[in-house]
């Protein structure tokens, strides 16, 4: 169990580190993206996933200050990779629940953006089903801003949750990223199948783009393709890597 008090250190001391995951065209191949995701430095344990702490983060408050370190370090990065050669790369940064609860966040997303310069294009918020389920008016009006200034909006793990059509119009939602337990079992489970053939069907009737996680091989990959899906991630492709080794990555496609 972490502690409060070994995250606040964390934070303090700069021992969070974000990993970057390319995201990438399924047709063409090209890299439209990379997800940030956090982990820990920690001393004499070494890299600390996510699942390991974000619950404690999110308890004590501290997923507030973590959750803004996030959003800055990512927005920078962003920033510096359109302007290295990679102009239409956008960043996709994960949001939990509790990061709307004390009404700072629109300031914290202005502030990274305003701070790194990075046009509001370039990023992506991944929100859960159940923030936006929880259907209240200030979260509607939060949504409908960030949308306005073009940020683009994403369900992330679509399909685990209480998905509902609704809430994907109401909210102007711009892309789904297909749970990756459905894709790990799309070739040997009948009815993950059937659950990502109607995610897929759904997302295009509604006009919403798709992303499928957790991609590990051709096969997979082809099956996707077949079935009219746009974009990919996994480890088919690349692992969540530290800023230079990606930026590498980058250089070796281009
Ligand atoms: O690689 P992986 O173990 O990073 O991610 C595990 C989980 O942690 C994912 O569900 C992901 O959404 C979540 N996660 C990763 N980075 C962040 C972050 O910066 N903020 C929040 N709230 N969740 C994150
Ligand atoms: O935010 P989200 O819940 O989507 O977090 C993505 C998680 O999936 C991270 O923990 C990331 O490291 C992990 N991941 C990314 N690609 C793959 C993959 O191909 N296989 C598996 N098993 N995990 C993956
Ligand atoms: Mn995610
Ligand atoms: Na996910």
């Amino acid at each position: 169990v972490q502690t409060r008090e070994a995250l606040a250190l964390a934070l303090q001391q700069q021992a969070f580190e974000l990993h970057y995951q390319p995201q990438l065209d399924l047709r063409t191949g090209a890299v439209i993206g990379v997800e940030a995701l956090l982990r820990w430095q920690r001393p004499g344990v070494g890299l600390v996933l996510p699942d390991a702490f974000i619950d404690v983060a999110e308890d004590s408050g501290l997923i507030e200050p973590i959750g803004a370190w996030v959003l800055e370090q990512a927005c920078r990065q962003a920033a510096a990779w359109r302007a290295a050669g990679w102009p239409s790369l956008v960043m996709s940064v994960n949001l939990s629940a509790v990061q709307f609860q004390h009404g700072q966040l629109v300031e914290t997303v202005a502030a990274a953006l305003a701070n790194s310069g990075l046009a509001p294009q370039g990023l992506e918020l991944e929100l859960t089903e159940s923030i936006v389920l929880q259907e209240d008016a200030a979260l509607r009006e939060t949504l409908a801003q960030w949308k306005c200034q073009g940020i683009g909006l994403a369900i992330d793990d679509f399909g685990t949750g209480y998905a509902s059509f609704a809430y994907l119009k109401r909210f102007h939602i711009d892309r789904l990223k297909i749970d990756r337990s459905f894709v790990s079992d799309l070739q040997s489970d009948d009815g993950s199948r059937a659950i990502v053939a109607a995610i897929i069907q759904m997302a295009r009737s509604l006009g919403l783009r798709i992303i499928a996680e957790g991609v590990e091989t051709l096969a997979i990959a082809a099956q996707l393709q077949g079935m009219g899906c746009d974009a990919v991630q996994g480890y088919l492709y690349a692992r969540p890597m530290p800023a230079p080794e990606l930026e590498r990555w980058l250089q070796a496609r281009d």
